[in-house]
């Protein structure tokens, strides 16, 4: 549904709240998320005038990269804690990566316990409505991943120069945040691709009876490309069933992380820019599952892998990308600060952290070019 551009600041004022509050807490990590405060306004009264107020700038901003934290892990299911990421990732990138400017939107309000609202009845929507809006018949969505999708929706139809760069939560919240992206760009008449990083296919139809989670975004968000080799997979290691498999039945790439270890970062990126420039791509978005990474650097995650990539594989092949190719949208998932469950003795949340937000520093500024 379109809105003016009035309807939906309106919908940001009332569907997000200050960056790193995503997570509903009334004292833990209270530290924490003053901390951020900090970092961001100087203070931590007031921060939710300061930040109402910041969003009128968003036309005037300089800045094409625009943040959008999604606290939400209700999609994953194997060791939750992506909802922090929103928080930490910030905070990491402020301390490590302060030549990185962006616009920071805030983050989408979650109430932990909803994925998506086409799994709820009008109750309990009416419910969830009067305690986030005080408004039992509000307009607005009550769970993460469809108030994610409606304000990407209203992002691309008034900021169409501007890009999403999302930060989880589970990798569910790239359902919303590519769908958005892939069908305004379609509508531009611009031609995609997603480029994107994991230790697993994500291209279960689905898991348990839900069809929306961690484990099957992708496969939802086909129909939205231009066709379906315009996903491309890197770093997949943790699969069930061999390459040979989801190629075929899905008609997607992949580059597993064996091939990229043994032929060479450069040698697959020369490969996928031949593919997309014979596809006549015009935009990329880079979807990034930090367990892509070996559990050495991306321990602090729902579900670390062995054998991974190294960030500079992940950067080789990105900055290839880059080099050839308007990044106007990403994202950086999964990143489980109070988690660490790998054996990997030297590894740690800071590691995971560090590392992703190197990533994500590198990808924000490609998106501002
Ligand atoms: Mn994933």
């Amino acid at each position: 549904m379109s809105t003016t551009k009035n309807q939906f600041h309106d919908k940001l004022a009332h569907c997000l709240c200050p960056p790193g509050d995503g997570v509903y807490t009334v004292n833990t990590a209270k530290e924490r998320k003053d901390a951020l405060r900090n970092k961001l306004y100087g203070q931590t009264e007031n921060v939710d005038f300061l930040w109402k107020e910041s969003l009128n700038n968003l036309a005037d901003s300089e800045h094409k990269a625009v943040i959008l934290g999604i606290s939400s892990d209700c999609g994953g299911g194997i060791l939750r804690g992506a909802n922090w990421g929103p928080l930490f990732l910030r905070s990491a990138l402020i301390d490590q990566q302060p030549q990185v400017t962006a616009f920071d939107l805030g983050d989408v309000r979650v109430i932990p316990h909803l994925l998506h609202d086409k799994y709820l009845n009008q109750a309990t929507i009416s419910n969830c409505q009067k305690a986030l809006y005080q408004n039992p018949e509000s307009e607005y969505y009550v769970s993460p991943l469809s108030i994610t999708e409606d304000v990407c929706n209203g992002f691309y139809q008034h900021y169409p120069d501007k890009g999403i760069f999302g930060i989880g939560g589970d990798h569910s919240i790239s359902y919303p945040l590519t769908k958005a992206y892939l069908k305004a760009k379609r509508d531009a008449g611009k031609r995609t691709a997603i480029i994107h990083f994991d230790a697993h296919t994500d291209l279960l139809v689905e898991r348990l009876g839900i069809d929306l989670c961690f484990g099957s975004w992708c496969t939802h968000i086909l129909e939205y490309l231009p066709a379906p080799h315009h996903l491309i997979q890197f770093g997949i290691r943790s699969s069930g069933k061999p390459k040979q498999h989801w190629e075929s039945t899905f008609g997607v790439k992949q580059h597993w992380a064996d091939e990229i270890m043994t032929r060479g970062a450069h040698a697959v990126a020369n490969e996928v820019i031949a593919q997309l420039k014979a596809d006549q791509v015009d935009e990329l978005y880079v979807s990034f599952d930090i367990d892509a990474l070996d559990e050495e650097f991306a321990s602090a995650t729902g579900t670390p892998e062995g054998n991974g990539l190294t960030p500079q594989h992940a950067l080789d092949i990105l900055v290839a990308l880059a080099d050839e190719f308007p990044i106007t949208g990403a994202d950086m998932m999964e990143i489980a600060p109070f988690t660490d469950s790998s054996l990997v003795g030297q590894s740690s949340s800071e590691t995971t952290l560090r590392e992703g937000a190197k990533i994500s520093a590198f990808l924000i500024a490609a998106m501002n070019k």
